[in-house]
This record gives structure tokens, C-alpha cells and sequence, in this order.
């Protein structure tokens, strides 16, 4: 029922002021980094988490008229509710915060953005349960290294998400 939600947001949306309210939606759009980047801008967002059978459309309507709402999905797949949802959002929208451990990693992320999947990463030891690190990662021919890397970055890409591939590298 709506009434519920009204009281809510009553309770959480300043007057005069318009926060985000994001509706956590199997209907919604599809939850991406450069949305995660967006809302990191904004200093108040309110989440509203729905059961599977969907929330009374008045309510988001209404939310309309309060807040800048915004309707997403964290994939195509069923959950009970919206609350994990909701926290895979504030894991991806808190990380880029500025003083958030290791803003040095988004500079990293920033490097890697090439629109590919990572590479594989290796540790130590060089030998582990029998299992080796590739050799030419202990080459210390960086050339080499950052050409293996790259190879690896499209046959996995090719292998669990071709959608990503562009044609330069088909
Ligand atoms: N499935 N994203 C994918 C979702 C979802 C289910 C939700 C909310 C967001 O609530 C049932």
C-alpha cells in the first residue's frame, strides 16, 4: 500500500529541497559505472527498496514530485527485494568518494578503462600447488608483459562478454 512510503518519505526528504530517491527495479535501468560516477556527485540520495510484485506506481509518481528519482536494476535476474540491490549501488557510488581507501586505485581504474575485462592477476610464490605463474610475468620484459596482458584482456573478453568487444579487437 502506498501510505507507508508517503510517511517515509515524509520523514526523509527535506522540503524545498530535491535529493535522488533511486527506485531498485528489475524494470529499471541497467546499473552501470558512469552511473555509479554520477551519483557519487551528490551529496544526498535515498533508496527505496521494493518487494519482486513492484511498488504502487503512485508512489513513484509521487517520489516525482519530491525527488529526482531515479528507477535502476542491478541485472537480469530475480531477488526477493530490493536491499541487495541497494547495496551493490552504495558499495560502487561510496568507493569513489574522495578520501574513500585508496583514491590512488581510481587513477589505476581510470588507466584500465579500455573497455575490456582485466587480466588475470598472479601473486606469490612463482609455484603454488604445482601451478606456475606464466613465465613471461617473470621475464621482466614490461614489453612483452603489457602485450600478454592485453591478449588476455580480449580472449577473456571475447570468451565471457563479446558484447563489450569492439571491432578493433573482433
Ligand atoms: N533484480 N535488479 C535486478 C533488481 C532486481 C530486483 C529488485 C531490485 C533490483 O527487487 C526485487
Amino acid at each position: 500500500m502506498p501510505e507507508p512510503w508517503g510517511k517515509a518519505f515524509d520523514d526523509v526528504i527535506p522540503e524545498g529541497k530535491k535529493p535522488v530517491v533511486i527506485f531498485t527495479t528489475p524494470a529499471g535501468q541497467p546499473f552501470t559505472q558512469a552511473m555509479a560516477q554520477e551519483l557519487s556527485t551528490h551529496d544526498h540520495l535515498i533508496f527505496a527498496c521494493g518487494r519482486y510484485e513492484g511498488i504502487d506506481q503512485r508512489v513513484v509518481d509521487y517520489a516525482g514530485s519530491v525527488a529526482d528519482v531515479r528507477e535502476i536494476s542491478i541485472g537480469d535476474y530475480v531477488l526477493n527485494g530490493g536491499e541487495v540491490a541497494a547495496i551493490a549501488m552504495i558499495e560502487a557510488i561510496t568507493r569513489l568518494l574522495p578520501g574513500f581507501m585508496g583514491n590512488a586505485e581510481s587513477i589505476i581504474e581510470e588507466s584500465h578503462s579500455d573497455g575490456l575485462l582485466e587480466y588475470p592477476s598472479y601473486t606469490k610464490p612463482s609455484v603454488w600447488r604445482g601451478l606456475e605463474v606464466p613465465d613471461v610475468l617473470l621475464s621482466g620484459h614490461h614489453a612483452e608483459i603489457e602485450k600478454w596482458r592485453k591478449e588476455q584482456q580480449v580472449i577473456r573478453t571475447r570468451e565471457n562478454r563479446p558484447d563489450l568487444l569492439g571491432d578493433e579487437n573482433l
